[in-house]
This record gives C-alpha cells, sequence and structure tokens, in this order.
C-alpha cells in the first residue's frame, strides 16, 4: 500500500511538535547523584539548589540517581551547589 500524503506529512510535522518539547525544556537540567541515596539526600539536594534559586523545582529519582531541575542557572552552577552540599553531581 502506498503512504497517503496526509500520512506523510504528520511524519514530517513531528520535528515541529518535538521542538516544541525542547524549547519547553530549555531551563531543564540532569544529573546523575551517585550518591544520592535516600529521602534525605533528596532534601539535601533540593535545599542546596533552592539555596542558589528560590524558585528551583527538583525532581528525584532514588533507584537511577537521576536529579532533574528546572532552573534557568547555569548547569555549572546547580552542579556547584550539589557538590558544595556533599554530594557528586555527574552530567546526564
Ligand atoms: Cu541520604
Amino acid at each position: 500500500m502506498r503512504v497517503q500524503p496526509h500520512a506523510r506529512d504528520a511524519r514530517f510535522a513531528r520535528p515541529r511538535y518535538a521542538a516544541l518539547i525542547h524549547r519547553k525544556d530549555a531551563d531543564m537540567t540532569r544529573f546523575t547523584v551517585p550518591d544520592m541515596t535516600c529521602a534525605g539526600c533528596v532534601k539535601a539536594i533540593t535545599a542546596a539548589v533552592q539555596r542558589i534559586d528560590a524558585t528551583a523545582t527538583v525532581t528525584a529519582d532514588l533507584p537511577s540517581h537521576l536529579v532533574e531541575i528546572a532552573s534557568s542557572k547555569p548547569a555549572a552552577d546547580l552542579a556547584a551547589a550539589i557538590d558544595n552540599a556533599g554530594f557528586t553531581a555527574q552530567a546526564a
């Protein structure tokens, strides 16, 4: 069966939608923090990040040690805040 023109259009429209998601994600920074092992660590990391950006939101996943930070601060500043709190922030 031939691919219908409208189906192809839909396929080509996808990158535009992805670009929108990317744009919304522009202020999202992700780190892997291997030494983040419990809820206390998450609290400490969240507090450290919010000390440099009070409006930042921190989402952490303990099993994967992944930390997602919504903040307009540069990644280096966020990593430094996490490091200064006694943790290891690795680029994720
Ligand atoms: Cu802990």
